[in-house]
């Protein structure tokens, strides 16, 4: 397969002035015909008149209305062209009903709907399908499906056919069509530009009523991109289509968003918690992709992370702004540190703007997305608010319209800040998580923190230079007062000193507050500082990662040397449960245990090999041991959290649902269960039942509820999403791969469905013990379904091989089981661009 370089990119040859599209819509054989206008591009030299297009069938090209023959040659067709401008016309047959990879044009639940991001509008037409080609589309929909929609505005409709036009040049990625029997749920919204905007989210019949939440949060993030960015909508409409069968999460095509329905349709009784907080975050990141992303796109697919971070780091924002910032930026390291590290710490790991790719679609990772939300984060800190809001203000006047890159980003807040700044510029081309060691030392009143940066070799990188890293440091005093505020401290080599002068005593320090780097903190430390810092620390972040470190701390000696739970601890556990200062969703993640995935990582980080079982079996003891020293106090707490009234999904009654439901696991280790079972029973959201759930089939127990769970939801797709995962995710290690296998053979087993398949074999991959299980049956099971589903769906397939990525971590025997099932995967005749560069890259 090809490989594709950033350092190759040259402009196309043409620029596209204008774009006509109709559609005449039918399952097996769809007529596209296009009437796109060409002029020579003035600033490129190469003049090839190539346009991308797969698995079309050319019915007709003309070139000024004379007919051609244009020359087929490897993805796409080229044509002799004239000097001049010219306008190309053609008629393409495509096969939406067959198109099972959900890319391009397909249908879903009798709907036709599309999904072009990167390369997938070349499964519609001939076209120079690349993102540095901007123009503006008119489209004609001629089908009898009632609801047709495209971007931009309305131009009229009548029976059996739709026009729309969308005034803001956008590359075709951005294109977007969907045709069906659907009902809306509509509002309005009026910009601050004085724009009366007509909103809608279009489902299918019987899904009307889970619509209200995501309109809210549409309108709540129309409102915050202008109070806070100063972007507000540019169209008369605003639609979002929530869509059964979806590669990923949604979409951000121009004033057409398509969502995965998993992450748009939401009501009290089928989501969960967690469920509306992401359902408003992609929300919000697709429509704030309006401006980042759409006005302004990128001028290759190297430049994802231009839209990506930057989109990640806005919803991030907005999250945490309607809910909490701590709680938020918790969650977010959670993440980072349990996908992004993980593949940066892999054989995956790329650079946030990556340089080469045989398959993009593999490069939308967690390093393009939350890394490069980091680096946002980062540059921010260093230049400060004032400062980032001048850069980003520029950004948007001096790019409006254009295809930008890393380089345009950087300028702007050079030209704002008059930084310079290349060196951090490598945190864009260099991969890997940076270590960061610290030394301390205190003499004559001068506290000194000296830090060290390395970063590993990665792929490709086998050494690295020393990054800018913004650690923020505060300093406390042995009572727990604050002696030195959060300070910004910058560090550019790779060893540096930071002195504080005139302290009385030695200092209790807290570094990388806020989590203010993405990098690992290599420090000695003591528990007993952990729990000092867990009791006094002002910073919330920091707070929860003394109590984190605490418990890694404590597990790692319980599977490395067989130690008891430390009671010191488990003090310091109840002291926090106890706290009733701090928010129930603090607390909740607080009380939350790291997970075995977690463990793992850090055991191999210290050059120790992870055994699943063992890790396993003490984070079983410990998460007892947990239950036992804080009996007295579960009752009661469970009690207290309790949310009464009608549901709502606001982030303090979820947060008290989400501590009661912790709460819940633990008492469940006590009680076989019945608490759980009564809140099974008297639940009344999704939240409380799949929580009580969760508690009975951790403890191997709710076999009941599992079967009443299943005769309740069979009818909603979404709800048997969690019933398939939840049964994986909470099976014991050894149980795992056979509960998953057994589910593949229920009747509602629907493989080609991406949320089924990954429910089940997401949840597997998720279940360290279970799928690391010693018979190697995980691996098997896992391999025989990505061969099956290669085929059908390569992008899916593709992403879930990520599952085996960390496959080095562990010993010779589980090494040479998943090399055995990597090798037969590749093995396949036929495999998959997609799914071959993924097993390649994590065989290499
Ligand atoms: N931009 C889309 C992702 C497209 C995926 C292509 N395989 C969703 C988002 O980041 O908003
Ligand atoms: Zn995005």
């Amino acid at each position: 397969p090809q490989k594709i370089y950033l350092s190759d990119y040259t402009p196309f040859g043409y620029r596209v002035e204008e774009v006509h599209l109709t559609f005449r819509l039918a399952p097996e054989a769809t007529r596209v015909l296009s009437r796109i206008r060409f002029a020579p591009n003035p600033e490129a030299t190469d003049r090839r008149f190539f346009l991308h297009g797969e698995q079309l069938k050319l019915l007709s090209a003309r070139i000024d209305g004379a007919p051609i023959t244009p020359r087929f040659v490897d993805g796409g067709l080229e044509a002799d062209v004239p000097d001049g401008p010219f306008l190309w016309e053609a008629e393409v047959e495509i096969a939406p009903a067959k198109n099972t990879a959900l890319e391009g044009l397909y249908m879903s639940g009798g709907m036709y709907c599309t999904q072009c991001e990167a390369e997938g509008f070349r499964k519609i037409t001939y076209y120079p399908d690349r993102p540095d080609v901007m123009a503006t589309f008119t489209v004609r929909i001629e089908s009898d499906m009632p609801v047709l929609l495209s971007n931009g505005n309305p131009l009229g409709k009548g029976a059996g056919w739709a026009e729309w036009h969308d005034p803001w040049p956008k590359p075709s990625y951005l294109f977007a069509l969907v045709a069906g029997d659907l009902v809306n749920h509509a509002d309005r919204f009026t910009t601050m530009e004085g724009r009366d905007v007509e909103l809608n989210i279009w489902v299918r019949p019987g899904d009307e009523g889970k619509c209200a939440f995501g309109m809210d949060a549409l309108k709540r993030s129309m409102k915050w991109d202008e109070e806070v960015y100063g972007r507000a909508y540019d169209l008369d409409i605003f639609n979002i289509v929530a869509v059964d069968d979806f590669n990923m999460g949604a979409m951000e095509n121009k004033g057409l968003n398509i969502f995965n329905s998993s992450c748009v349709l939401a009501s009290p009784e089928t989501s969960t918690d967690a469920n509306f907080e992401r359902i408003e975050a992609i929300i919000a990141h697709e429509y704030f992709h309006n401006w980042t992303g759409n006005r302004i796109t990128c001028r290759d697919w190297f430049q994802l992370c231009l839209k990506e971070g930057l989109t990640v780091f806005r919803d991030q924002q907005f999250t945490g702004d309607q809910r909490s910032h701590a709680v938020k930026r918790i969650d977010d390291v959670l993440t980072l540190r349990g996908r992004q590290f993980r593949e940066d710490n892999g054989p995956l790991a790329h650079p946030v703007r990556p340089e080469s790719f045989v398959e993009i679609n593999n490069f939308y990772t967690a390093t393009v997305y939350e890394k490069g939300a980091e680096l946002i984060g980062m540059l921010k800190t260093l230049v400060g608010d004032a400062a980032y809001k001048e850069a980003l203000d520029l950004y948007f006047r001096r790019h409006d319209g254009q295809a930008a890159t890393i380089e345009d980003w950087l300028k702007v807040f050079e030209d704002v800040t008059g930084r310079d700044l290349s060196q951090f510029k490598l945190w864009y081309s260099q991969a890997g998580t940076p270590r960061l060691k610290v030394e301390e030392a205190f003499e004559n009143g001068t506290y000194t923190l000296t830090f060290t940066q390395s970063t590993p070799p990665t792929p490709g990188q086998p050494v690295k230079d020393p990054k800018v890293i913004p650690i923020l440091v505060g300093l406390l005093d042995d009572t727990g007062a604050e002696i030195q505020p959060t300070t910004l401290l910058e560090m550019t080599q790779e060893r540096q000193s930071f002195c504080f002068e005139g302290l009385s005593a030695r200092p209790i320090p807290s570094i990388l507050r806020n989590f203010s780097a993405p990098v690992i903190l290599q420090r000695e430390s003591s528990n007993a500082e952990r729990a000092f810092l867990l009791a006094h620390d002002t910073d919330p972040f920091n707070k929860w990662e003394a109590g984190r470190a605490l418990a890694k701390d404590v597990l790692t000696r319980m599977i490395c040397d067989g130690a008891p739970a430390d009671p010191a601890y488990l003090d310091a556990l109840q002291r926090v449960a106890r706290d009733d200062s701090l928010d129930p969703a603090f607390r909740a993640l607080a009380l939350r245990q790291p997970s075995e995935e977690d463990i793992a990582q850090t055991l191999f980080d210290a050059g120790r090999t992870p055994d699943p079982a063992r890790i396993h079996d003490a984070a079983e003891t410990l998460a007892q041991a947990r239950a036992e020293a804080l009996q007295d106090l579960l009752p009661r707490l469970y009690a207290e959290m309790h949310v009464p009234g009608p549901y709502s999904p606001d982030a303090k009654a979820a947060g008290k649902r989400a501590l009661q439901n912790t709460v819940l696991g633990l008492l469940s280790r006590l009680d076989s269960g019945e608490a759980a079972r009564r809140q099974y029973a008297a639940a009344d959201n999704m939240t409380m039942q799949l929580g009580a759930l969760a508690s009975l089939l951790t403890i191997e127990r709710g076999r009941a509820e599992t079967a009443a769970f299943y005769d309740q939801w069979k009818a909603d797709r979404l709800v048997m999403d969690k019933w398939f995962g939840l049964q994986v995710a909470c099976a014991a290690p050894e149980a795992a791969a056979e509960t998953a296998r057994a589910l593949t053979e229920h009747a509602d087993f629907d493989w080609k469905n991406p949320n089924r398949f990954r429910a089940v074999f997401g949840s597997l991959a998720t279940n360290p013990a279970g799928f690391h299980h010693e018979s190697g049956a995980g691996y098997a099971l896992l391999a025989d379904w990505l061969i099956r589903l290669d085929p059908v769906n390569p992008q899916t397939t593709a992403r879930m091989c990520s599952a085996f990525e960390t496959w080095r971590r562990y010993d010779a025997d589980r090494q040479g089981l998943i090399r055995a099932q990597l090798e037969r995967i590749l093995n396949q005749p036929g495999l998959s661009r997609d799914t071959t560069e993924m097993i390649t890259r994590i065989l290499e």
